[in-house]
């Protein structure tokens, strides 16, 4: 594994050590959010969970190995141009092999996380269901690789929920059938990032850390292989409200099938022009949302350790 997988001096004490970790994607930061934006994100998860004594594994990719930990002058690189290749898991052989830069999303950040036994993973909202873009809204037929990537590997992932950009119920039908433990932290309707909730009632609550470390040592002594979702909503003085956010998302979509935008930009490409469309307030929210799970991820990282330290 240490061949291929290169981590960082500051994440390999900590493993080494038992102490908390909590593995992040980087697509958010290369592909999610504009400069300069992206920086002060990136700066604003990493003290969130170094607030609790964790230390952030940033996962991408370069030079043909997967890195686990993100220095300052690879971040910089990774963000600024040529840009880097937007990696899901399929992504992440063809990226390797040819030694180009990458940068993972939520699928290929669990696959990682899970190699290098990293339990907890943070990020803003999970890919899903897209909506069809003949402006039905409908869901369609893109489905983002990180559903069945949950199912194939255990890890914990700390989201606001599925993107404003995915249709909430079919991709929480997906992931009922996946397998996929959908668990809200402090809430009982599933949450729809910039949004505090959508309609849908969550079948499973978690209203401390404790509860949620006690479901991860259920799911390691039951050998269960898939992850477990945590559901936190984003916090409710940054939150957009449904009725906005539905409406400029009808406009984005309709510009993304005007541009002709599809596969893996079509993410990026709404993501953006909701930020111009709401004039910036989906930007304000989405690093909000990211910030409090990336300080959610670490005090469960840091419950996590604290079980796992001998007497
Ligand atoms: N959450 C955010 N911003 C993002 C993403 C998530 O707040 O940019 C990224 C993640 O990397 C996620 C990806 O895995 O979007 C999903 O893209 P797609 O729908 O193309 O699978
Ligand atoms: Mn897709």
């Amino acid at each position: 594994v240490s061949e291929s997988f290169a981590m960082s001096e500051a994440v390999r004490s900590a493993l080494d050590a038992s102490r908390p970790v909590v593995a992040l994607e980087t697509s958010v930061l290369a592909h999610g959010l504009p400069h300069p934006r992206n920086v002060e994100a990136a700066e604003r998860m990493s003290r969130a969970i170094r607030e609790w004594g964790a230390e952030p594994a940033w996962v991408w990719i370069g030079g043909g190995a997967v890195h686990i930990g993100l220095g300052e002058e690879d971040r910089h690189r990774l963000i600024g141009a040529p840009p880097a290749v937007k990696v899901a898991r399929r992504d992440v052989v063809p990226v390797v092999a040819s030694g180009r830069l990458g940068a993972t999303t939520v699928s290929a950040t669990v696959w990682a996380a899970d190699r290098t036994g990293i339990e907890v993973v943070a990020t803003g909202g999970i890919g899903g269901v897209h909506l069809r873009a003949d402006g039905s809204r409908l869901p369609g037929s893109d489905v983002s690789a990180d559903l069945l990537e949950l199912a194939r590997v255990p890890r914990t992932v700390v989201c606001s929920g599925p993107k404003s950009i995915v249709d909430p119920v079919a991709t929480a039908e997906r992931l009922e059938e996946l397998g996929v433990a959908t668990v809200g932290y402090r809430c009982d309707r599933l949450p729809h990032f910039l949004v505090r909730e959508t309609g849908l009632p969550l079948d499973h609550r978690a209203d401390t850390p404790g509860e949620v470390a006690a479901m991860v040592a259920a799911r390691r002594r039951l050998g269960v292989v898939s992850s477990l979702l945590v559901c936190n909503p984003i916090p409710a003085e940054d939150a957009l409200s449904r009725v906005d956010v539905e409406r400029a998302l009808g406009r984005c979509l309709l510009r993304a099938r005007t541009e002709g935008v599809t596969g893996r930009d079509l993410t990026p490409f709404l993501l953006s022009s909701l930020a111009e469309d709401t004039e910036g307030a989906s930007l304000e929210a989405n690093l909000s949302l990211l910030e409090s799970n990336a300080a959610l991820a670490g005090e469960i990282a840091a419950t996590l350790a604290e079980g796992s330290r001998p007497a």
